[in-house]
């Protein structure tokens, strides 16, 4: 099964920052998609509905450099 993850990203300034976290959360073992939005500072993942994924995630653009919160 899929499931979507939305995430509030924070510290994204330009298009290369918004680049450099869909690259980080693209190559995520489980991602399906993944879109960020820099505008809105939005992540949009689509991703199977593996365990724990959406820390996953967090942690993925955190290493990259940026912050990320769980969105509605
Ligand atoms: Mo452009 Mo984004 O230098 O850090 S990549 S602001």
């Amino acid at each position: 099964p899929r499931s979507e993850t939305a995430l509030a990203v924070e510290g994204m300034t330009c298009a290369s920052c918004s680049g450099r976290v869909e690259r980080a959360l693209a190559k995520v073992p489980g991602v399906l998609q993944a879109r960020v939005n820099l505008a809105t500072q939005e992540a949009l993942v689509d991703h199977l509905a593996l365990p724990d994924l959406p820390e996953t995630l967090i942690a993925a653009v955190q290493k990259a450099g940026y912050e990320a919160h769980p969105r509605d």
